[in-house]
């Protein structure tokens, strides 16, 4: 045990040579490819299993954004500072050193070690008897032996004092050195906390942030894989994965905002939603009759609690047969979702996998005569496993024919009404045990089994039901996903699955949206309130306070849990909640137009302190505060009983929003939070779109514009278009170029104008200041 490699893994350097940006390493035992993808970009390939990557994340269109942006190759021979023979790879920016042995240690272009391979055996700094380990794996635990016989490894040198972000959705901290992880989707109703090692989603991409220089490390392997960070040793980092090829993305940059651009060119960047899309959603798994979604559609209009959506979960379908309508509870087809959108209403519908198995039902006939489930490891049965429905056939994603038939399945859908669709059990979740290993699928043409597919089961389902709603409708698809893959971020938004109602929960939201999105997925939430178990009037109002910037805006609770619609909760709730919601839309231009730029740079909304003040330590692990884009910072209330909140400031001047009141940064404050305010701070030279009154967004878009402007004056950019459709890309939208100068006048330059898309009535200056 734990033998997995010496001072050298593949033999010495046989030959090599370099062609155009790729580089082949034949070393005794193995080959090697290096490709400069561009100047900041660098794939070590190391072909263990297939030839070819066979990425599921970095699709042709992303390949080629992220490799125009250019490259400047030069290969040479050396003979390193240990005698070892070396190849040097390196760019404007990066040098890659290839040693004897199969070692890629990465180096800046002023020669400063970035990132060495690790070289000797691993060194487990805690080991657990033989009879522990046994008593844990009895309790279904994993152990660390799991993780040391892998066939795909690699084991990196660390700082002691480099800090380790990313990994997507793990229920952990921003800084998640000293923790372990597992790559490997998984549905787990009980309460999350920091010692889980998977979630949901697997993201196997690290930013790892050095005292002088941030860097990433994108381990593109949808199989099971681990990550030890630091953890058994505090000298390194070690990742391995049970099969696939070692396919390591160096992404340089510098910082971490260079580093989630070069990240979101490989694999993608969220596409603009539709503007309702961001505004607030009202949810519950067991609003169960049209006389349920109703009442609670009519009581947010009644209570003036703006609200787009309230969503449709799994007992709208027919005995949760998916893509039916359950006529008894909900009444005629579309007659509902007519009602319901004549209120202004959208409708967003929960569909699941798991197909019941049934004899005369379309989906069950459809997917069996043409073959389109999984098939059990002797390839003859479809494989059968059950989930609400009973027995149920699981589609086989990977085929482009199989996302194409649900797809049309998807366009019933849309032609009956639906705005969204949530994709739900994707992971995939299943009640009769796991899927077995090898349970048969696709990749496309080619045939594989579910340890290749598990990780990327969500994904292909997002990728089917975001491709036909583009294509059906027009429309900037919403698709909300629970289970992805890195690259998801192309088709879906995501939430982050059962949370539950307790203090914890609430505080681990802003770690966990931060950090999906420094992973590339601006568009998340949580379920506000707590998905599991019951809320209390002080945990709401402060959910909906620290929610109340996020992309994914959503309050939904469990059948069986209290029932979680702010009104629930007396009249004090209400008042804080329409306050914060209202806050929410007050904002709405804002992250619209954070979503406009994401298109281009990956940045997320919601985004850590570190992110934008890389040079300030106490940043580095400030798991209560975060930003909104660069101009605004939050820092909610996230303990029960807390009417002060510790607020760290970074250097420079803040005003408090709303009163005006100038702070200077650089330093802890306390401030007051009575249990309706959260402390909010906008940035001196800020200029911030914001609207006025609005109830809630429907298709018509408010005409008003207000500058929240803090003394001094700024500049921004502001966007405007249809907020649903495609017409942007062909130039029908307004860009403003906004300034207002040190006296508050404002100066406007209008980049671009369309005439299909209507001016301000009125655009307004309000100074952030206290009078
Ligand atoms: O087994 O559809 O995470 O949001 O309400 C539970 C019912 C299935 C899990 C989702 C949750 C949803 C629930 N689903």
């Amino acid at each position: 045990m734990g033998e997995i490699k010496g001072m050298n893994k593949y033999g010495n350097i046989k030959e090599w040579k370099t062609k155009g940006n790729e580089t082949e390493i034949i070393f005794e035992n193995q080959r090697m490819i290096v490709t400069v993808i561009n100047d900041e970009i660098i794939n070590v390939f190391v072909p263990i299993w297939s030839e070819d990557h066979r990425s599921k994340a970095i699709e042709k269109e992303d390949y080629e954004r992220a490799s125009s942006k250019g490259c400047c190759v030069e290969s040479a021979e050396k003979i390193n500072e240990f005698g070892e023979k070396s190849v040097e790879i390196s760019t404007s920016e990066i040098k890659l050193i290839i040693t004897d042995g199969g070692f890629a240690d990465f180096y800046s272009k002023d020669g400063k070690l970035i990132s060495a391979e690790y070289r000797e055996n691993r060194k487990p700094i805690k080991t657990l008897g033989i009879w522990e380990m046994e008593l844990l794996r009895a309790e279904g635990h994993t152990v660390a032996d799991t993780v040391l016989n892998k066939p795909v490894n690699d084991v990196r040198r660390i700082d002691l004092d480099e800090r380790l972000y990313g990994l997507g959705d793990k229920m952990s901290f921003l800084d998640k050195r000293s923790y372990e992880y597992e790559n490997w989707n998984t549905d787990d109703p009980s309460a999350h906390n920091e010692q889980y090692h998977s979630l949901y989603k697997s993201i196997p991409f690290l930013i790892c942030k050095k005292r002088s220089y941030t860097y990433g490390l994108f381990y593109d392997n949808t199989f099971h894989s681990y990550f030890d960070l630091a953890k058994e040793n505090p000298e390194y980092m070690a990742y391995s994965a049970e099969d696939g090829n070692l396919d390591l993305y160096f992404i340089g940059g510098g910082n971490i905002k260079k580093v989630v651009e070069n990240y979101t060119d490989l694999t993608g960047k969220t596409p603009l939603p539709q503007l309702w899309t961001l505004g607030y959603h009202q949810c519950r798994w067991g609003y169960s009759s049209t006389k349920d979604i109703m009442e609670v559609a009519d009581k947010f209009r009644e209570l003036d609690i703006p609200c787009e959506s309230v969503q449709f979960d799994i007992d709208y379908m027919d005995g949760y047969r998916v893509f039916t309508w359950n006529e008894k509870d909900y009444g005629p087809k579309g007659k509902l979702f007519k009602e319901l959108s004549e209120k202004g209403f959208k409708q967003v519908v929960i569909i699941d996998p798991g197909t019941k198995r049934e004899e005369g039902y379309f989906m069950y006939e459809e997917g069996t005569k043409n073959g389109y489930f999984f098939k059990d490891s002797d390839g003859k049965n479809d494989y059968v496993n059950a989930v609400w429905p009973g027995d149920a056939n699981y589609p086989d994603f990977g085929r482009d024919e199989v996302r194409k038939w649900w797809g049309s399945h998807v366009n019933d859908l849309t032609d009956m009404g639906v705005d969204a669709i949530w994709n739900d059990m994707n992971e995939p979740a299943s009640f009769n045990g796991p899927l077995p290993l090898d349970v048969i699928g696709h990749d496309e043409d080619r045939e594989t089994t579910h340890r290749e597919l598990h990780n990327v089961y969500g994904h292909f389902m997002s990728k089917a039901t975001y491709e036909a709603m583009k294509e059906h409708t027009g429309k900037r698809p919403l698709v909300i996903t629970r289970a992805c893959y890195s690259g998801s971020q192309k088709y879906a938004a995501v939430w982050t699955g059962d949370n539950q109602s307790l203090w914890p929960h609430l505080a681990m939201m802003i770690p966990q949206l931060c950090t999906l999105g420094m992973c590339g997925f601006s568009i998340c939430g949580v379920d506000i309130g707590g998905f599991g178990t019951d809320s209390t009037p002080e945990l709401l109002s402060r959910w909906i306070e620290a929610a109340s910037f996020a992309t994914f805006f959503r309050n939904h609770s469990a059948n069986g849990s209290i029932r979680q619609e702010p009104w629930k909760f007396g009249e004090r709730t209400v008042e804080i909640y329409r306050k914060y919601v209202k806050q929410h839309y007050t904002f709405l231009p804002y992250l619209y137009d954070l979503m406009y730029e994401e298109q281009t740079t990956g940045l997320p909304v919601m985004r850590p302190l570190v992110m934008e003040y890389e040079d300030d330590e106490n940043t580095y692990n400030l798991n209560d505060e975060f930003m909104v884009g660069d101009k605004i910072l939050v820092s909610p209330v996230v303990n029960p009983g807390e009417t002060v909140k510790k607020v760290y400031l970074p250097k420079g001047t803040w005003y408090r929003y709303p009163d005006g009141e100038k702070i200077d940064g650089g330093r802890y404050i306390l401030e007051d939070a009575p249990l309706d305010y959260m402390p909010v701070y906008i940035k001196e030279g800020s200029v911030i779109p914001t609207y006025k009154d609005i109830s809630f967004v429907g298709e018509k878009l408010p005409d008003k514009l207000i500058l929240l402007t803090t003394p001094g004056g700024g500049k921004c950019n502001h966007f405007k278009d249809s907020g649903t459709d495609y017409s942007y890309k062909k130039g029908k939208y307004n860009l403003y170029e906004f300034e207002v100068d040190r006296e508050g006048k404002l100066n406007l330059n209008i980049v671009n104008e369309s005439q299909d898309v209507e001016q301000y009535s009125e655009i307004a200056i309000n100074i952030l200041k206290k009078t």
